[in-house]
């Protein structure tokens, strides 16, 4: 028997849920004492169990909402006693390490102690001589030619650098400040300032963002990725050493460039115009080079196994890469673009895309249709949500590689329909999301390293493998659980169903240990959005 519960802690303004999980539970009543006084204040019946199918365990509802004040509480059931946390800023500590693992995962930069703590290390991969690969060579620059392209933040457990999940990474970061401007001054997470005066979070993605900025060809397309032809060991950066390319222009990867570069011109507009000027002018020549070569799939050249990110259907990059552009441009070109047909309501994630042109449509632009379809996707999640005792949105196919990733997504999307209606149940029910990475699962762990109850310990990830540190890198989201299991013939069989507890806290688990840029970014967006959106 045990409560699930949020291990990090409860808001004050948001609704409070543990779920009792006793066998033939025999306690009628739930009881929530001070923590430092043993004084009661909470004392309420427990509702009949609920069958969760996602976790296959019977629940009881502890709904402890009433309680608004700050404090350290004991939850009690029966003998058994859970501390709670309430907080006015619960996530905040969180959300400020979730940031910060992006930091941790720059490349060409030493991390000194000063900002890094224990885990300062050495500055790798300069990516100041990378080669121009046999799939991405042209008269003007042939295989074996040399181009600079330093900076950027590591991909996941490995040190490639790849267009398409960079670009939907920085998005879903800077939708953050673009959607709420007042958080730009209010987020700070100690990292080394630039001389620029930029805002924390401005900062570090801009350390990305000037990596993408020389991924840029000639012509106008866009490399695909910056790699090595294999993936390092599990080694430390500075001890890399084997030779970078630059591989094959793209459709998908010049049409993420132009979205993404179209909406950081926008957002770092007002601090350094110049820049996004200049960036501005990339994104136009990235998505003219996309609509001349529309059919330019990434195809894995045979001497290089990294990352595919391919992606062969850009009806939704092109749809994304339109919005972005004609907001940041006022160019009609780019509105006769938006072709409506392309817009599904499919989560945003690398693989499909065509929501964040709609999301950008609806807060930026206060679209329509936009702003309806968003709702529309929103009240989906929510019917799922009802499906679940815990109000978890997820569906049982839905644990696949980076599930974690795909329920933060989940509660971005709702925070945006409560930004879009003015309607607070949408924050509430974000709410339930960041419980289940928080405690609510049957593994009753935080999936967030250095976080929580039993965080994650043994990340698929190189640095954290090879710096001789016990403790994991601090604010990486793992990937989480992963029905389709890809890792199993390198470890112990490990279950499967329910779909919740396919997951192992082994270094050789990169289906369900790693960690992954695409995934701590909606994770940003989720924390920071709705401890704002729940301050009032
Ligand atoms: O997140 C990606 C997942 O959707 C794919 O199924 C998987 C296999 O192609 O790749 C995942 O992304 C990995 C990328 O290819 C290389 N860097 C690590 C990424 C996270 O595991």
């Amino acid at each position: 028997m045990t409560i699930l519960y949020n291990t990090i802690g409860y808001h004050i303004n948001a609704d409070k849920f543990a779920y009792w999980a006793g066998e033939n539970s025999i306690p009628k009543q739930f009881v929530v004492r001070q923590a430092d006084t043993n004084t009661e204040v909470l004392r309420k019946e427990l509702p009949p169990s609920q069958f969760e199918a996602l976790f296959e365990l019977n629940l009881q509802l502890c709904d402890f909402s009433e309680i608004r004040e700050k404090g350290e509480y004991i939850l009690e059931v029966g003998d058994f006693q859970q501390k709670i946390v309430v907080g006015e800023k619960p996530w905040e500590v969180l959300a400020q390490g979730v940031l910060k693992s992006f930091y941790f995962q720059r490349a060409s930069m030493e991390l000194e102690p000063q900002f890094a703590g224990k885990w300062a290390r050495p500055a790798g991969h300069p990516d100041t001589e990378v080669l121009i690969h046999a799939s991405a060579a042209e008269a003007i620059l042939p295989e074996g030619a040399v181009i600079s392209a330093p900076k950027g933040w590591y991909d996941a457990g490995d040190y490639n650098k790849y267009i398409v999940n960079s670009g939907i990474s920085v998005w879903k970061i800077l939708a953050v400040v673009e959607h709420l401007p007042q958080l730009a001054s209010k987020i700070s997470f100690n990292i080394p300032p630039d001389e620029l005066q930029l805002p924390d979070l401005l900062v570090e993605v801009k350390w990305n963002l000037d990596w993408m900025s020389n991924m840029q060809a000639p012509d106008g397309g866009v490399y695909h990725k910056l790699t090595n032809l294999s993936f390092d060991s599990m080694q430390m950066p500075h001890t890399c050493l084997n030779p970078r390319y630059v591989v094959m222009k793209s459709t998908a990867a010049s049409l993420y460039f132009a979205a993404s570069m179209a909406q950081a011109a926008r957002v770092y507009k007002e601090y350094i115009p110049k820049v996004a000027k200049f960036w501005l002018n990339q994104a136009e020549r990235a998505f003219a080079w996309a609509l001349d070569n529309p059919e330019q799939h990434y195809v894995q050249p045979e001497d290089i196994n990294t990352g595919p990110y391919a992606n062969s259907h850009t009806d939704d990059e092109l749809y994304w890469a339109a919005w972005e552009l004609w907001i940041s441009t006022g160019k009609d070109t780019y509105q006769k673009r938006i072709a409506p047909q392309a817009l599904t309501a499919e989560l945003p994630q690398w693989w499909s895309v065509s929501s964040l042109g709609a999301i950008s449509a609806a807060m930026v632009k206060k679209d329509q249709g936009a702003q309806e379809h968003i709702l529309q996707m929103a009240q989906q999640l929510r019917a799922q949500q009802k499906q679940s005792p815990v109000h978890l949105a997820m569906q049982k196919d839905d644990f696949i590689w980076g599930s974690n990733g795909i329920v933060a997504t989940q509660g971005m999307i709702l925070l945006i329909a409560a930004q879009i209606s003015s309607e607070k149940q949408y924050i509430q029910d974000a709410v339930r999301q960041l419980d289940y990475l928080l405690g609510v699962n049957p593994l009753e762990r935080s999936f967030v390293s250095g976080f929580g109850k039993n965080p994650p310990r043994f990340l698929h990830h190189r640095v954290s493998a090879g710096d001789d540190i016990d403790e994991p890198i601090p604010g990486f989201l793992v990937g989480g659980p992963n029905i389709e299991q890809q890792d199993a013939h390198r470890l112990d069989p490990y279950p499967k169903d329910p779909p919740t507890l396919s997951y192992v806290d082994k270094r050789a688990s990169f289906a369900t240990n790693e960690i992954a840029i695409n995934w701590n970014a909606p994770m940003v967006y989720l924390l920071w959005a709705v401890e704002e959106l729940l301050t009032y």
